[in-house]
C-alpha cells in the first residue's frame, strides 16, 4: 500500500489561498479606519433679504469610538455656530451648542426642530442653487470640509 501526499499538499495550498483572502479585508479595513465620520445630505436652507441661513446635514459615525462635533466655519459665512431649537411650552427658542456627539457606529442628524447651523454675515451673495462649504471639525482631530446645496424655501416645503 502506497500513501501519496499530494492531495494534502494541495489542500494545504488551498487553505492558504483561502486565508490569504480572508485576511486581505480586514487590512483594507484597518487603514479606511483613520476617516470615522462622513456627512451624508448637507443643505441649506436660504432665505431673502440677508436673513441668516440654516445648515442641516446627518453625521455618520463608522468608529467604535463616540466622536464630537467640536467646531464649524465656514469659507462663505463669517458666522456658523451650532444652534438647538428648544420648546418652553408653546414658545420656541434656538440655544448654543459646544458640541454635538456622534454616537459610536450611530449618526445624528442636525434637522429641522432639533438643530441647525446657523449662517449668518455672507462673505458674497448666496443664493439657491449655490454650493457652500462649512468646515466640520470632530474630537478626533478630523476635519471635514463639506459642500451643502444652497435651496430655497420652497424646495425644502
Ligand atoms: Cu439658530
Amino acid at each position: 500500500m502506497s500513501i501519496k501526499f499530494k492531495p494534502s499538499a494541495s489542500l494545504a495550498a488551498a487553505l492558504t489561498l483561502t486565508l490569504g483572502f480572508a485576511f486581505a479585508p480586514v487590512a483594507q479595513a484597518a487603514g479606511a479606519d483613520a476617516r470615522a465620520i462622513s456627512v451624508k445630505n448637507a443643505w441649506v436652507r436660504w432665505l431673502p433679504n440677508n436673513l441668516p441661513a440654516a445648515g442641516y446635514a446627518t453625521l455618520v459615525n463608522a468608529s467604535d469610538k463616540p466622536v464630537d462635533l467640536v467646531d464649524i466655519s465656514s469659507a462663505d459665512y463669517g458666522d456658523a455656530m451650532l444652534h438647538q431649537t428648544v420648546s418652553n411650552g408653546s414658545s420656541q427658542k434656538m440655544v448654543m451648542v459646544d458640541k454635538l456627539t456622534v454616537p459610536a457606529h450611530g449618526q445624528v442628524a442636525i434637522s429641522p426642530g432639533g438643530y441647525h447651523v446657523m449662517l449668518e454675515n455672507a462673505k458674497h451673495k448666496v443664493a439657491p442653487g449655490d454650493t457652500v462649504h462649512l468646515t466640520l471639525k470632530f474630537s478626533d482631530g478630523e476635519t471635514l470640509d463639506t459642500p451643502f446645496a444652497v435651496k430655497s424655501p420652497a424646495q425644502t416645503n
